[in-house]
């Protein structure tokens, strides 16, 4: 889809926003959605920025379903923030409406589109630079899980069924292999022997969900480290980003993703897999970042079950990835030819590194949770 700056003015004329329109561009950031940033000018000369972002209906098939579940969180995010006056450096994230009062407008080729507040003075990292922005990106992703604790879990939908389902997406792996439909599988042979030989975890999580060990909780389920607003000047998170995803889930896979996100040195698709590495300093410091927050609602088990899931989760998205590339690059957008096939060998890099230093990452665990 190639979208002009007309459109892109277009589509802000149907939300209840105000001012000129000053310009507009892509955000070339995330895998799933097409965003732009929208500037406007107010009658008395102010700047304000705003999200476009219209909603992949290929991943998201119920994007109204997505709407209800964002309008809930955010709602409910901003009522306790408001209340209790504590807000993560000034911002969070609101919804404007549409002019007709709805939370999306239909725009430009058909497609959803929502509208963000621009979260000002603020950027995103694709690659972790210390450990201070690890610890406050896991600071602020144990925070939200902390906001939506109390908001009971029935009033968010399942909006991508089995989405952090390990087993379910090695399934499907399996299956993408066997049909083999873009004659790929002779080019990942290594890629599908790394990840079958490690076939007897992918179901851990689940089954101590199953045998009642763990619980689903709200959670966020996409804690890419790109996923959070961070401040320019002072390195501290000030929002949690990209909700489309918030599901009930396992607050395991959402610390486990910030491990695979922030502590590598080089960015998800680094086509020298050499460079990949699961960085002791960088665990630590997410560990006490989201320890900070969200250890007065964790169990001892989950707690236990840190390293583990920085493990799982690697492997599950680069388990995604492959799918991806071997079903023939039908989910992920991609930049280049392999670009999943690279995201795919960073993943189990990254899993490898993860396993030459589990007893390092445990013993870490353990002494936090004697001290
Ligand atoms: C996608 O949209 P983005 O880039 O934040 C994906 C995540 C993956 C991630 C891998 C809805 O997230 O699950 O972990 O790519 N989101 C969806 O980079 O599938
Ligand atoms: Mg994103």
């Amino acid at each position: 889809m190639s979208i002009r700056k007309d459109d892109i003015a277009g589509i802000g004329s149907q939300f209840a926003i105000n001012g000129i329109f000053v310009e507009g561009e892509e955000v070339q950031s995330g895998h799933i959605n097409t965003t732009y940033l929208a500037t406007y000018r107010n009658e008395d000369g102010e700047i304000r920025r705003y999200i476009f972002q219209r909603i992949n209906e290929n991943v998201f098939s119920e994007p109204l379903v997505v709407m209800k579940n964002i309008e809930r969180v955010t709602n409910h995010i901003n009522r306790k923030v408001f209340r209790k006056k504590r807000d993560f450096g000034g911002q969070t994230l609101n919804l404007y409406p549409g002019k007709d009062g709805r939370n999306c407008i239909v725009g430009v080729f058909g497609g959803i589109w929502r509208c963000y507040n621009y979260i000002e003075g603020c950027r995103t990292y694709d690659v972790v630079e210390n450990t201070r922005q690890a610890y406050q990106a896991a600071k602020a992703f144990g925070a939200f899980q902390d906001l939506v604790s109390d908001l009971p879990i029935e009033k968010v939908e399942v909006t991508i069924p089995g989405f952090h389902d390990t087993p379910r997406r090695y399934a499907r792996l399996i299956a993408a292999m066997k049909s083999d439909a873009c004659d790929r599988v002779k080019d990942v042979q290594k890629e599908i022997d790394f990840i079958t030989s490690r076939e007897s975890i992918v179901g851990v999580l689940l089954d101590h969900l199953a045998a009642g060990r763990l619980i689903e909780r709200v959670t966020h389920n996409d804690t890419k480290l790109n996923n959070v607003m961070i401040d320019e000047q002072t390195d501290e998170a000030v929002c949690v980003i990209d909700l489309d995803t918030v599901m009930p889930g396992l607050a395991l896979y959402d610390f486990g993703d910030l491990i695979r996100g922030a502590t590598s040195p080089v960015a998800e698709d680094e086509p020298d897999t050499s460079k990949v590495e699961m960085r002791l300093p960088m665990f630590e410091a997410i560990v006490e970042g989201y320890l900070e927050t969200a250890a007065s609602f964790l169990t001892p088990l989950e707690i236990d079950l840190l390293p583990f899931s920085a493990k799982l989760i690697s492997l599950e998205t680069g388990i995604r990835f492959l799918t991806d590339y071997l079903e023939g690059d039908k989910y992920f957008r991609i930049h280049r030819d392999s670009h999943n096939l690279d995201r795919c060998k960073t993943q189990l890099a990254l899993v490898k590194s993860i396993e030459d230093q589990e007893d390092k990452m445990l013993n870490f665990v353990k002494k936090w949770q004697r001290a």
